[in-house]
């Protein structure tokens, strides 16, 4: 009856139906009250079915500043278990509360969930600084006091990855707060910073500054207020949460455009120094104590082809899922070392346990004897990257900082890092269809299943392209289907995208 009479002040806005999606909730704030307290109630049913600390995330990334958004993390540090997703669809869209407590009960029961005798549900919240940030926050509170007595824990301000590393910490039981999840990030950045090796820390001649910029540069374009004078500057850009990293410099040649350095270029750079570090423990830790850690990489058919050929060089195992951070984290996971990005600059990197271990063994027992010794720094340098970078989510601070050490390690310049492979060059198109889900792809997303023959008609324009590569998917956040191309040239890959959409059409 709390839940009746409270959902009666959160009613869902008429004529919007809303869907969770890959990145939560999003819509105007106005829009969002009954979905915030939705999402509180289905944080608390999480918790209580998990028995485990849940987080909810209020903040809408890079969009505009009047919209926001909510998203849960699972105990793991994860996203929302897509199990749960149809779930979070229905609860968000239940017209009336007497629709909604129908739901809930329905759900409860078929999920068994539990409310006596189990530990109380515990949820930690978060939110950006937009200014509806803190209405919604209280709907959250509502939803979550309406079902059950949770346990809400206000964490303040955050950025989305902070959150997430927030409730992977408190479900490891470690200590959680901002200030831990700080002080992890600088002791780890510290001890590789004192493990460069000393004749190379030089930054290859570079300025010793980086410029940030918090996603006002959305576009391919130059931020404002940056012009000629900031040509040879390392800048990193971060979207609205901090979730995704490039990094960027402004174009000798011109300067209102920019060199971009993405995703892939990112996961080329942690690739060759995680590889590295994993020679040099392989070559050097006698035979019967070694540990071949497997390392894979892990992309999505956005990934430039001249990275993945790239990577392939250097002799790793190469990995493709579907778009969105679910597929590609869960594949990593199955590494010892598990490298992912996409392009977007979302990624990280995951470490084993038992990997972790090891190196923790290892670097004890090497304390005795090789003090100092090169396997001992490389097994030290695996596992400050283990604490340093985002064992949840893609993580910009923490890339950012990685990729900071990386490039002092090397002694490289941002113009080094950046010649590592050539881009290809690429276009993307979308395609505006009746019905999106007509098309269907397999092997993550790289060809079309249905409808028949449009794959072999795509092969047939790709055949006209030296290095011509294209596929096409529906997107899974707006109604349209997406076109990829990339070739030699910047006009075959236009030709090759425009020839493709209009096969789409
Ligand atoms: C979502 C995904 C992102 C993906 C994008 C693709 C998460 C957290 N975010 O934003 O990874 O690149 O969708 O959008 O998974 P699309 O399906 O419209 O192309
Ligand atoms: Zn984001």
């Amino acid at each position: 009856s709390l839940l009746l009479s409270c959902s009666s002040h959160y009613l869902p806005p008429q004529g919007v139906k809303l869907s969770y999606g890959t990145a939560g909730f999003r819509a105007d704030a106005s829009l969002l009250q009954s979905t915030v307290y939705r999402v509180g109630i289905l944080a608390a049913l999480r918790s209580l079915k998990t028995q485990l600390v849940i987080g909810v995330m209020i903040t809408a990334s890079h969009n505009k500043v009047s919209d926001n958004g909510v998203k849960i993390a699972d105990p793991s540090g994860g996203m929302l278990s897509q199990h749960w997703e149809p779930f979070a669809d229905a609860l968000a869209n239940a017209p009336s509360p007497q629709d909604l407590v129908q739901l809930i009960n329905d759900f409860v029961k078929k999920e068994n969930i539990q409310f006596s005798g189990v530990k109380p549900a515990e949820v930690l919240l978060g939110r950006d600084t937009r200014p509806s940030g803190n209405a919604l926050l209280k709907a959250a509170k509502e939803g979550l006091a309406s079902v059950i007595a949770a346990v809400a824990i206000d964490m303040g301000i955050l950025t989305t990855p902070q959150l997430h590393w927030m409730v992977r910490a408190r479900n490891k039981g470690m200590k959680a707060s901002e200030h831990d999840y700080f002080g992890q990030l600088s002791s780890s950045f510290r001890c590789l910073m004192d493990l460069i090796p000393r004749e190379r820390g030089t930054f290859g001649g570079m300025k010793d500054k980086l410029v940030v910029d918090g996603a006002n540069g959305k576009e391919k374009v130059v931020p404002h207020g940056f012009g000629s004078k900031d040509v040879g500057t390392r800048c990193a850009s971060l979207d609205g949460d901090a979730d995704r990293l490039v990094y960027f410099c402004v174009s000798p040649e011109s300067s209102s455009k920019i060199n971009l350095i993405d995703g892939d270029k990112i996961l080329s750079l942690f690739a060759l120094f995680i590889g590295e570090q994993l020679r040099i423990l392989n070559e050097q830790v006698d035979t019967k104590n070694s540990y071949q850690a497997r390392l894979g990489v892990v992309q999505t058919a956005y990934a430039n082809g001249a990275s993945t050929n790239y990577l392939k060089q250097l002799g790793l195992e190469v990995n493709l899922t579907p778009t969105g951070v679910k597929y590609l984290h869960e594949k990593a996971a199955g590494f010892d070392v598990g490298i992912y990005f996409e392009a977007n600059g979302h990624g990280t990197i995951l470490f084993s346990e038992s990997f972790i271990g090891w190196l923790e063994a290892t670097t004890y027992e090497l304390s005795s004897g090789s003090k100092g010794s090169e396997e001992k720094k490389a097994a030290l340098r695996l596992l400050a990257v283990g604490k340093l970078i985002n064992q949840a989510v893609g993580d910009a601070l923490s890339g950012l900082l990685l990729v900071e050490v990386i490039l002092q390690h090397m002694g490289w310049s941002l113009d080094r890092w950046n010649e590592l492979y050539q881009d290809l060059p690429s276009r993307q198109l979308k395609v505006k269809v009746a019905d999106r889900t007509a098309v269907v792809t397999a092997n993550a997303e790289t060809v079309v299943v249905s409808p028949p023959c449009l794959q072999e008609a795509i092969n047939a324009e790709i055949a006209n392209y030296p290095q011509g590569r294209s596929f096409v998917r529906p997107s899974g956040t707006e109604d349209v289907v997406r076109v990829y191309a990339e070739a030699s040239t910047q006009e075959g890959a236009d030709s090759l995208a425009c020839s493709v959409a209009q096969l789409v059409e």
